[in-house]
């Protein structure tokens, strides 16, 4: 038998639960109005990538396919820096790295894949026609050809023609001499916040409220052959986790990678930071590992929530990232460490 001290005990704790419920509901409710759907992506070639994205999502469409086909639209442009467009490597070939992640944990990545005009969509098959998360080389571009990605012609754009024979006048081919940092970004090109960039990073999160991101390179221009950064390794350049957020990275891979850089900042969301704290954060172990060596390098995270809230932080100032929802399309300057 219930007595009436229990009673009024457990009709007040029901009570609270269904307040709480009511609250969140109501959150949810004003948020789905106010902050979703939503598109967000790296550097200023993510507003015309998002016009894409949003033509998906604000018809109701999956946020899987809106940032599958946004990035689709850096990389088919011409002499961008993402792409068959973009600048090779040491060697002269162009070699691209891609990853795209869901709201279910599928992710699929591409990697080290050549004269393949959409590496995202490769990755894409990889998620959803493989048992596999990762294929790279010549296996990703054999299972490419397989899916019917046509083989494009191997050439240079004018522009990373032109780049490349600059580059082989002053650098030569030296991998791994002396100062590692400058083989990346060399600190003259961090200068007026002109920074050497060759990845969209973007994440999205549809009316149904489920996120996805995805992200696609050309790796930094010049690097050894061969050579991975983090955007096509999911938890580096890039994690989603439906319950909690998404984030992407971009800049010098090799130390986004040593932090697990995107799942590190889902991972910090989870405890309750925002965006842009959780972001801060990791960006700040960066700079702490590199030590004085942090002034030379640039590395960018940007973070999504599961209300629709945004966030950025980088180390150089020179970052911006570009949005579009209900009520604005536009780049935000991301706060930085210096
Ligand atoms: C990489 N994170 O390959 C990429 C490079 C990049 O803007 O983001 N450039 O390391």
């Amino acid at each position: 038998m219930i007595n009436r001290r229990k009673f009024v005990q457990s009709a007040a704790i029901t009570s609270m639960a269904f307040l709480a419920d009511k609250d969140v509901l109501a959150n949810k409710k004003n948020s789905t109005l106010k902050n979703y759907p939503i598109v967000v992506s790296t550097w200023e070639e993510g507003l015309n990538a998002n016009k894409a994205a949003w033509n998906i999502l604000s018809n109701n469409g999956r946020a899987l396919d809106a940032v599958e086909q946004g990035v689709m639209v850096t990389e088919s442009s011409k002499n961008c820096c993402v792409g068959l467009g973009a600048n090779p490597d040491r060697d002269g070939f162009v070699t691209l790295d891609a990853c795209i992640m869901d709201e279910n944990f599928n992710c699929g990545s591409v990697a080290f894949l050549e004269r393949i005009k959409h590496p995202i969509s490769v990755a894409r098959r990889v998620m959803e026609k493989t048992s596999h998360v990762m294929l790279v080389g010549s296996g990703a571009q054999q299972f490419a050809i397989a899916e019917g990605f046509p083989l494009e012609e191997q050439k240079l754009s004018e522009e990373a023609q032109q780049s490349y024979n600059n580059w082989l006048k002053t650098s030569g081919y030296q991998p791994n001499k002396n100062n590692k940092e400058n083989e990346l970004f060399a600190p003259s090109t961090l200068e007026n916040g002109d920074l050497n960039h060759d990845t969209i990073g973007m994440i999205a999160m549809d009316m149904n409220g489920n996120l996805s991101g995805s992200c696609t390179t050309s790796g930094m221009g010049f690097k050894m052959r061969g050579r991975l950064g983090d955007s096509p390794i999911i938890g580096a350049g890039l994690y989603v986790d439906n319950e909690v957020g998404a984030c992407t990275a971009t800049g010098q891979g090799e130390d986004v990678i040593r932090v697990s850089g995107a799942h590190a900042v889902i991972e910090l969301m989870r405890q309750g930071f925002s965006p842009e704290q959780s972001c801060k954060k990791i960006i700040e172990r960066i700079v702490k590992i590199k030590g004085d060596k942090a002034k030379n390098i640039q590395v960018a995270l940007l973070a999504l929530d599961k209300q629709g809230n945004v966030g950025s932080f980088c180390i150089q100032p020179g970052f911006s990232f570009a949005i579009r929802n209900n009520v604005s399309e536009k780049l935000i300057v991301s706060k930085s460490w210096f």
